[in-house]
């Protein structure tokens, strides 16, 4: 209930005041895309994952086709209940920073829109930001108050943010689009006046296996060595115990363990080959 009031009182303040109806995305669909920048992780968990919000969005009339105002609520779920995973609140705080302490931030060298609007002098131009996490939540919604600011956007897959997931151990993670019947979905407003609203494309749900990229340490010693050779073709051919965690069998990550990782390991320790982890 207390959510449902937060998001119909930013409803009012992003819709309300000069009045908004529904009406036709102009020109090309504009497009929500959220991906997951990094799924595979080679340290020992748990592991930060971020997940890219994306906006592809054409202006055919700046003057009335600029996007005004966005609300983007989304839900994560995930396959391993045992292990945490989490949304982290203290990475993905409101304040513009170039820190890791900001869902604005730059991230892997990728320029962030809200970020670069900040560095720009116009950030402080988006009056009404609203950032609601909870376990299994995302909200977020911006408004422009300054044409400025309302020009944002034009182009394929602009940065909009980066989000943040403490990742406890190996699992699928899915974004999907929240729903608060009868208030609001995942929509953007644009015009001047009249300000109108319409749900932009996307492509939800996605789903990412984050996962291990620790390879080769068959028998878990923690060392890749002739030990691991042995180990493995053990279990491959004479009934020995089972690698565990069982992936890290898996040295040439392509989702089977059999000769092929043998030789892989071999080529890695005798040869010059490459090293096992992430693809
Ligand atoms: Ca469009
Ligand atoms: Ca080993
Ligand atoms: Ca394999």
């Amino acid at each position: 209930m207390k959510k449902n009031l937060l998001v119909l009182t930013t409803t009012i303040i992003l819709f309300g005041l000069t009045g908004f109806a529904w009406g036709q995305d102009p020109g090309i669909p504009d497009t929500l895309y959220v991906i997951c920048y990094d799924s595979c992780h080679v340290s020992p968990p748990p592991w930060e994952v971020h997940f890219l919000l994306l906006v592809t969005h054409d202006v055919p009339d700046p003057a009335q086709d600029s996007v005004s105002g966005i609300i983007i609520p989304l839900k994560v779920t995930h396959t391993n209940p045992t292990a945490y995973c989490s949304l982290t609140s203290e990475r993905n705080t409101m304040s513009y920073s170039d820190s890791v302490n900001s869902i604005f931030r730059h991230f892997g060298g990728r320029e962030n829109y809200m970020m670069s609007l900040y560095e720009n002098g116009l950030g402080e131009d988006w009056g009404t930001k609203v950032l609601n996490l909870t376990e299994d939540d995302f909200w977020l919604s911006v408004a422009a108050s300054g044409q400025n600011d309302q020009l944002w956007g034009p182009g394929s897959q602009v940065l909009l943010v980066t989000m943040t997931l403490l990742v406890e151990d190996t699992m699928t993670v899915c974004i999907d689009t929240n729903s608060f019947p009868g208030v609001l979905d995942l929509q953007f407003a644009a015009g001047i006046l009249p300000t109108y609203t319409y749900i932009p494309q996307h492509n939800m749900p996605v789903c990412a296996k984050i996962r291990s990229g620790q390879r080769g340490d068959v028998n878990g010693d923690g060392f890749i060595d002739l030990a691991d050779v042995l180990f493995l073709v053990s279990y491959l051919y004479k009934d020995g115990p089972a690698p565990d965690p069982l992936e890290a069998g898996d040295v040439d990550f392509d989702g089977d363990i059999d000769l092929g990782d043998l030789l892989y390991l071999v080529n890695y320790l005798y040869k010059g080959g490459p090293s096992p982890g992430c693809p």
